[in-house]
């Protein structure tokens, strides 16, 4: 008897629902072509003085069950719905998304490019140290066919008695070198008073971590035509990372190539936690070459290659390592590069998991 007073409710119910669907639908026709009208008085398609208008009503004429609240509720979902209708594609996705730009962004670099399927290397020094130095890396990172150099000359280092970079000398360096093999050369700069130097030697200007939200530091790398190399910030979600890049985006840069480097975890293990699922979500969701530095995500010399190797399988655009002619005595970072001899395992232990290189 009660069985059967269920599956009369229930058919009641799925008759009010269909009924609900019907006149949801007939109210997103008029709310569309409110949409119209306003898109043509240049008027925005929020507001609230219409909202408000509406809530009170509803409560004026509210005799339960609900309460105000949850009918508050129940119609401001409505608002948003209907206001994702109205308003065009611009508010829809990030320029940076997939949803605005279907094909993948490909990034030259004197002549060698970035985000085009081949998967490359970037590696170098964690910081400029010395000319000598920087070019006894840059000998090896030419010798194994690896076209980016990278090198810190302005370091973010968590004590200000750390070494601090040779700055605009350590460019220089950066520069000189680079030249002397044909490398493109990378580094970071901290300060947008350091773009013009940076223009002036550098290839792919990096914005670290530690900035990826400097949002003044973001628009004013936008307006430089060097491409910019943006690493994911310690504790960033994908979603504050993709704003991030669109603030560089929608300042005139397109030119932008996406670095997962391990976030902030509860683990102790590993110096951050490589996010690597990051990456495939990133391609998703982005247009925009992703590369994964193994050095910084793991802050250990014995997970490089397995990490590296896992970058590579799941589709990142490149890697980027640090390697150093004497790691012990690196003025930065010494637990975690590579010597030449670690270097040329590395280089062997991923050439067969796709790593691109030229002879
Ligand atoms: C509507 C949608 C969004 C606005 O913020 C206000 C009201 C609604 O869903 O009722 C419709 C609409 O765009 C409008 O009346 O101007
Ligand atoms: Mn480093």
């Amino acid at each position: 008897m009660s069985e059967n007073e269920l599956e009369q409710l229930r058919r009641r119910i799925d008759e009010l629902n269909e009924q609900i669907l019907d006149v949801i639908s007939e109210r997103a026709s008029l709310v569309q072509k409110i949409g119209e009208i306003k898109k043509q008085n240049g008027a925005p398609p929020y507001d609230p003085i219409r909202e408000r208008a509406i809530l009170d009503r509803i409560v004026e004429k509210n005799q339960g069950p609900f309460n105000t609240e949850t009918l508050q509720h129940l119609f401001k979902e409505i608002f948003k719905a209907s206001l994702n209708l109205q308003e065009d594609d611009r508010r829809k996705g990030l320029l940076v998304s997939r949803k605005r730009k279907l094909e993948d962004t490909i990034i030259d670099i004197n002549g060698e490019t970035i985000g085009d399927g081949k998967q490359r290397l970037i590696a170098g020094p964690c910081a400029v140290e010395s000319y000598e130095q920087t070019r006894s890396v840059a000998e090896q990172v030419k010798k194994h066919g690896v076209k980016f150099l990278r090198g810190g000359a302005f370091k973010p280092r968590t004590s200000p008695y750390d070494f601090q970079g040779l700055g605009v000398e350590g460019l220089k360096i950066l520069r000189q070198v680079g030249d002397e093999f044909q490398l493109s050369v990378i580094s970071e700069i901290m300060s947008a008073n350091d773009l013009d130097a940076a223009e002036q030697y550098i290839d792919i200007i990096q914005i670290g971590a530690r900035n990826m939200q400097n949002f003044e530091l973001l628009k004013a790398v936008g307006s430089s035509n060097k491409p910019v190399l943006l690493k994911r910030g310690l504790s960033a979600t994908i979603d504050e990372y993709m704003k991030a890049a669109e603030y560089v985006f929608t300042s005139g840069n397109e030119n932008i190539i996406l670095c997962e480097r391990g976030i902030r975890t509860f683990e102790k293990a590993t110096r951050n936690t490589l996010d690597i699922s990051a990456v495939p979500i990133l391609k998703q969701e982005t247009h925009l070459p992703v590369f994964v530095d193994v050095t910084h995500a793991t802050g250990r010399r014995d997970l490089l290659i397995p990490t590296a190797r896992a970058a590579l399988a799941i589709g990142a655009d490149g890697v980027m390592v640090e390697v150093h002619p004497d790691p012990s005595v690196a003025l930065s970072d010494s637990a975690q590069q590579m010597d030449f001899q670690q270097f040329d395992a590395f280089i062997d232990a991923i050439k067969p998991y796709g790593l691109y290189t030229q002879a």
